[in-house]
């Protein structure tokens, strides 16, 4: 027989790690009885991510994945030394800002007002659950003391471990902590190729430009405890699919609880993000950028979006809307998806009040209606522009972002009846059941909010309804 878990147990360097792993095999146990005694229902499913060919058995570590998937939405920070110019990181380097400036700003970066528990407090006021910083970006500037490199914080003004204080204010707060780091690096003399020019770098070695990568990876996951590797920038011809799966394999050794997202690997395509082959190349979940990704409960996935239009900081930004990113959490998490969503701290080290007030707003939806987001699954009904739909044990939480809809019909499968609905936040709602339809009459004076959420109780498990598509 088949059990959920197939990962074997390695040594753990975190407390949050142990915690999960003591969840994880109380979950087996349960699972496995599940399993031996009640055979008409379904055994879960292993999660389909991974180690890719080469590494067959190295499966996706599931307690950490659901327990991530359970989140549904993050803070992305990108931030380092180019915020003194407020242009792109890593991409403006030698277009708007000359190359010599542009690897100089660290000499003068230093933030005096940043400050770990404001950030970590935005997020959680955001209704945020999970947090990834730019540990390095393609320009090559790490963000914390490495033993591996001079071009790093501690060679700034900066007399601080900013990451460690993050780090700690992560797990003060109750935020699960993660890096993003890019895998290739535009200034490193070791790493072969430079953006739009395909010629090697004279001098470079690839070989020792690993031995770097995977030491400064090490690094983050030894020294800061990182629980989400968020890579990047595999798309150059220097990285390699054997590369990726080599990576995979080497974090996953060294801690098999951190979830490492699908751009570890050549299988990433194009900004939908999904990788094409999961059975051939490594990495645990799909990483859709500026989009939202499509409904998916195979694959998990996250996308990442941008609250103005750079991921660094930029003086002067038009911010979307409170509306528009709730809309985009609500579609995303009804595509089963999660959302990271980025903001680029100042060059003094604060969030830019706009930046917070907007994440606030967000947080106060979420205050009534995070019910129907966190520990659900999307669907059944496929997301439209007017609703998106998740669910969780026998509830169907429909998120209407329309409101002029006074009266919304849902397709419903033979025998399956709704036993109640309300309005998250509010009163029941009036509603008829039909022949394989359900009725529901909207109730006049909703409240003001950028969308209101109706949580429907069926008669049966609402996850095990096949996804159906609505008008
Ligand atoms: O870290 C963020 C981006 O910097 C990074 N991925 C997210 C998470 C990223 N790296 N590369 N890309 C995204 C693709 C970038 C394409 C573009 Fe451009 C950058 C389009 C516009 C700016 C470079 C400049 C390519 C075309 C013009």
């Amino acid at each position: 027989m088949k059990f959920f878990f197939t990962e074997t147990s390695k040594s753990r360097v975190t407390r949050h790690a142990s915690r999960l792993s003591r969840h994880a095999s109380r979950v087996t146990i349960i699972l496995a009885i599940a399993a031996c005694s009640t055979l008409q229902q379904p055994v879960p499913k292993a999660p389909p991510g991974g180690g890719g060919e080469l590494n067959p058995q190295l499966r996706t570590n599931s307690a950490s994945l659901q327990a991530w998937q359970g989140m549904r939405f993050g803070m992305f920070v990108h931030w380092g030394p180019i915020s003194l110019k407020g242009t792109e990181i890593g991409w403006s380097r030698g277009r708007e800002v000359p190359i010599s400036e542009y690897d100089s700003l660290y000499l003068r970066f230093n933030p005096e007002l940043f400050n770990a528990d404001e950030w970590i407090s935005v997020a959680k006021e955001a209704g945020m659950k999970y947090f990834v910083i730019t540990s390095k970006h393609h320009d090559g500037f790490s963000i914390w003391p490495s033993k591996y490199t001079d071009y790093d914080i501690e060679n700034t003004p900066v007399k601080r471990d900013v990451l460690k204080e993050m780090e700690l204010a992560c797990e003060k707060q109750g935020i699960l902590f993660g890096t993003y780091h890019s895998i290739l690096d535009w200034h490193h003399p070791d790493y072969t190729t430079r953006y739009r020019d395909p010629r090697p770098v004279e001098g470079s070695d690839m070989k020792k430009y690993k031995e770097f990568l995977f030491n400064q990876v090490k690094e983050l996951i030894v020294d800061y405890h990182t629980n989400i590797l968020w890579f990047d920038g595999q798309w150059e011809a220097s990285w390699t699919h054997q590369d990726g799966m080599e990576l995979y394999k080497y974090i996953r050794d060294l801690r098999d609880d951190i979830l490492i997202n699908n751009r570890v690997d050549k299988g990433f395509k194009g900004m939908a993000g999904m990788t094409d082959s999961i059975a051939k190349y490594a990495g645990d979940y799909g990483t859709p950028e500026q989009q939202i990704g499509g409904f998916n409960r195979d694959y998990p996935w996250e996308s990442c979006i941008t609250v103005g239009d750079q991921w660094a900081w930029k003086n002067v930004e038009k911010l979307k809307s409170v509306k528009v990113v709730v809309e985009t959490l609500i579609k995303t998490v009804g595509g089963d998806g999660n959302l990271l969503l980025n903001v680029g701290p100042m060059p003094d080290g604060r969030i830019e009040p706009q930046q917070v007030d907007l994440l606030r707003g967000v947080g106060e939806w979420l205050k009534v209606n995070g019910e129907g987001v966190y520990g659900t699954r999307g669907g059944p009904f496929l997301p439209t522009d007017r609703m998106a739909s998740t669910c969780k044990e026998q509830f169907i939480y429909l998120h209407v972002m329309d409101p002029s809809l006074k009266e919304i019909v849902l397709p419903m499968p033979q025998g399956v009846k709704a036993t109640r609905v309300s309005i998250l936040g509010g009163k029941t709602v009036s509603y008829d059941n039909r022949e394989r339809q359900l009725v529901i009459r909207v109730p006049q004076n909703l409240p003001d909010s950028p969308a209101y959420v109706l949580k429907i109780r069926i008669n049966r498990k609402a996850v095990e309804l096949e996804p159906m598509e609505i008008k």
